[in-house]
């Protein structure tokens, strides 16, 4: 791959989340659009006609990115913009619109990192296909791929097919609270297993493409698991823990096919892959992407089916608006354990950030020292997996501004960046500018190997 000699700082977005224009500019509508608009499935607010109304302001946002002095840029494509019904017809006024996108990073000189897909399935393929769990939809999405790898790969070089296939089941499957909105485990591992296809022949259509001069890879997401208690059945449990949610999908992408636990322990839940899927599967990522909020706790428990273990949270510690328990540590174990188990692959950090109740002053600006403090924690935790040996080569915050935090809509702010959902104003938080004065320094470099900052010397800067 293309390894980079410098580190990458960069921020995350995805398209449903800030883009807008969910309705004009030809864009076909996703399940999202579909999800939101179904009465008592989402907060009343949440709605992608507009959010950050990005796709108009884009040179606004790209311009506040190079106020952030960010190396690198994480956002996704909206399949349906790109193709409304999700194959045949082309919208070229969308793909004009990445087009576009691209050329002002580069002219900023950020680097662009492309996801295809967040989530956002072009709603024609849902109703007409019935989404994930046709088998023809692997072939659909490489299809999509490889119009995006001929328009934009000449400037991205690097690529994620999926992010988070865990959130996309999890959510989408078993608990319904995200789009498709489907309650059913079989289901779900059956999505979960066709999004697995499509990844290894999306890479495939890369790898043959004329623009592979990059790397590409999926976006895992992963608690980390600890041990409720230090006994051996809890440490065995917290392992399992690890192969269920982590080893899930990052066994099929590394080694091709799913960790032998859970073959065994859900039988035929879990779908089987044919010797071609499995043969595209194995060593398809270039590097390692992995996205962190929070870890858990597992303990041993037999009348759990399948992998015998409960989730437990953490009880004493801080929690973010989202209830998700801060526990850096846990970030520092996650890569350390991802390294292990797949081999030293370059690593990069797609997402990380936090979700605080954020209190604006009469001119917009946010003091959110929890939100520095957190950064500050948390990349001090992948400093100290480095020394431990992982190849960590970048670093996404999420996010770059406040977003539609999906079925919860607007009151989830993650942002660097405060966006004023009234009048869409954007406003650089006191965290942002920390983050740039971070980047401007070198991250780490100026601030001793593996060091842990200071907390008031960080907290402190603006
Ligand atoms: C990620 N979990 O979602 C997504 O990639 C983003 O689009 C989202 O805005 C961000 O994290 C914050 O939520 C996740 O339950 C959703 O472990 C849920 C979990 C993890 C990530």
């Amino acid at each position: 791959m293309t390894a980079p000699n410098t580190f990458l700082w960069g921020a995350a977005t995805s398209a449903f989340q800030i883009e807008g224009a969910a309705h004009t500019g030809g864009k076909g509508p996703s399940i999202w659009d579909d999800f939101c608009r179904s009465p008592g499935r989402t907060a009343p607010d949440a709605d992608g006609a507009i959010t950050c109304d990005h796709v108009n302001r884009y040179r606004e946002d790209v311009a506040l990115m190079q106020e952030l002095n960010l190396d690198a840029y994480r956002f996704s494509i909206s399949w349906p913009r790109v193709l409304p019904t999700g194959r045949g017809y082309v919208n070229s006024e969308g793909l004009d619109f990445y087009d576009k996108l691209v050329d002002a990073l580069c002219d900023a000189g950020i680097v662009p990192c492309v996801t295809l897909y967040h989530w956002d399935l072009p709603s024609a393929l849902q109703i007409e296909l019935g989404g994930w769990e046709n088998e023809s939809l692997p072939q659909l999405f490489a299809d999509y791929a490889t119009i995006m790898y001929d328009r934009l790969g000449d400037r991205v070089r690097y690529w994620i097919t999926l992010n988070e296939p865990w959130c996309s089941v999890d959510g989408g499957y078993f608990a319904g609270v995200h789009a498709p909105g489907i309650r059913d485990r079989a289901r779900g591992y059956l999505a979960g297993h066709n999004l697995m296809r499509a990844h290894g022949m999306a890479v495939a259509a890369y790898r043959a493409s004329r623009n592979n001069q990059g790397a590409i890879s999926l976006a895992l997401n992963s608690s980390y698991y600890f041990p409720a208690t230090d006994s051996r059945e809890d440490e065995a449990a917290a392992e399992r823990g690890m192969l269920d949610f982590a080893g899930w999908f990052g066994d099929p992408i590394y080694f091709g096919d799913y960790p032998p636990e859970m073959r065994e322990a859900y039988g035929d839940l879990l779908p089987a892959f044919s010797d071609e899927d499995a043969r595209l599967l194995q060593k398809s990522i270039d590097f390692l992407s992995i996205n962190y909020y929070t870890s858990e706790l597992a303990r041993h428990d037999a009348s759990v089916g399948g992998m015998r273990y409960r989730r437990e949270q953490f009880t004493d510690r801080p929690r973010t608006s989202t209830n998700w328990a801060i526990v850096p540590e846990g970030f520092r174990e996650l890569l350390v354990w991802l390294d292990r188990r797949y081999g030293g692959l370059p690593m990069y950090v797609t997402e990380n950030g936090i979700a605080l109740p954020d209190h604006a002053d009469d001119a917009g600006y946010v003091d959110d020292p929890d939100r520095v403090a957190y950064l500050r924690d948390h990349f001090a935790a992948a400093r100290s997996a480095m020394d431990a040996g992982v190849n960590l080569c970048g670093y996404f915050v999420w996010s770059l501004l406040d977003n539609l935090e999906w079925a919860e809509g607007f009151s989830k702010r993650f942002g660097l960046i405060r966006c004023d959902f009234e009048t869409l104003t954007r406003t650089i938080k006191a965290s942002g500018r920390w983050y740039a004065d971070w980047i401007a320094r070198g991250g780490w470099a100026d601030n001793g190997h593996g060091a842990v900052l200071d907390s008031s010397a960080a907290g402190g800067e603006r």
